[in-house]
């Protein structure tokens, strides 16, 4: 079993380059934004709760998104490994992350961050909010999400150096080079 975890800010471009692994490596996806605009398009209970979250750059809280992460995991057969997207966002989030995966004898193997200046990220998610129209793409909601990265999520990246699985990833350029970055460091290491 492989475990990827791909970290970085909002915009980062986790979830463009995530496509890209699943079709050369063959893993499962697990975006937790993407469960959680299911839920939203779904007009769930959660979903309720995780619109007026995320249209604030706020986060969904830990017990939440971990029950998601739980059933998601449950419901996997025969995978080759996962790919964690958007996931863990918290220090907390990467402590139960390994608590699960131990309890499976598993680990996650390698932490992509990737590494994107702030101006290109606000450039990138004005861009998806207008095509896209995306609620928490707006300059607001994005300084605020920036924030919140900063505050929260960028104390991740010091766990997984501790855990030795971190791999820095320059992020700017186009997907296809960004991609051939990650490529290298995962061909490298499985
Ligand atoms: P996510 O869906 O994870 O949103 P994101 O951080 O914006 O990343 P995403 O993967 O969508 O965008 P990408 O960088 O690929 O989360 C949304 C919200 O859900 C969070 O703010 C939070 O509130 C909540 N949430 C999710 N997980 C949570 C958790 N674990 N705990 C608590 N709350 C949680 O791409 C951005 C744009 O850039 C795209 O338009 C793309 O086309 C473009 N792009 C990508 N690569 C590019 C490149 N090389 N050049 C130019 N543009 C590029």
């Amino acid at each position: 079993m492989l475990n990827v975890v791909i970290f970085g800010p909002p915009g980062s471009g986790k979830g463009t380059q995530s496509e890209k692994i699943i079709e050369k490596y063959g893993l499962t996806h697990i975006s937790t934004g993407e469960i959680l605009r299911k839920e939203i398009n779904a007009g769930t209970e959660l979903g309720k709760l995780a619109k007026s979250l995320i249209d604030n750059g706020q986060l969904i809280p830990d017990e939440t998104i971990t029950e998601i992460l739980n059933k998601k995991l449950d419901s996997l057969t025969n995978t080759k490994g996962v790919i964690f997207d958007g996931y863990p966002r918290t220090v907390d989030q990467a402590v139960t992350l390994k608590k699960i995966l131990n309890d499976k004898g598993q680990d996650v193997n390698i932490m992509l961050n990737l590494e994107v200046e702030k101006d290109e990220l606000i450039e990138r998610l004005l861009e998806r909010g207008r095509i896209s129209g995306r609620s928490d793409d707006n300059l607001e909601t994005i300084e605020k999400r920036i924030v919140v990265y900063e505050e929260r999520t960028a104390p991740v990246i010091d766990f997984y150096k501790q855990e030795g699985t971190y791999q820095p990833i320059k992020g700017s350029g186009s997907i296809d080079e960004i991609f051939a970055r990650i490529a290298a460091v995962m061909d490298n290491i499985i």
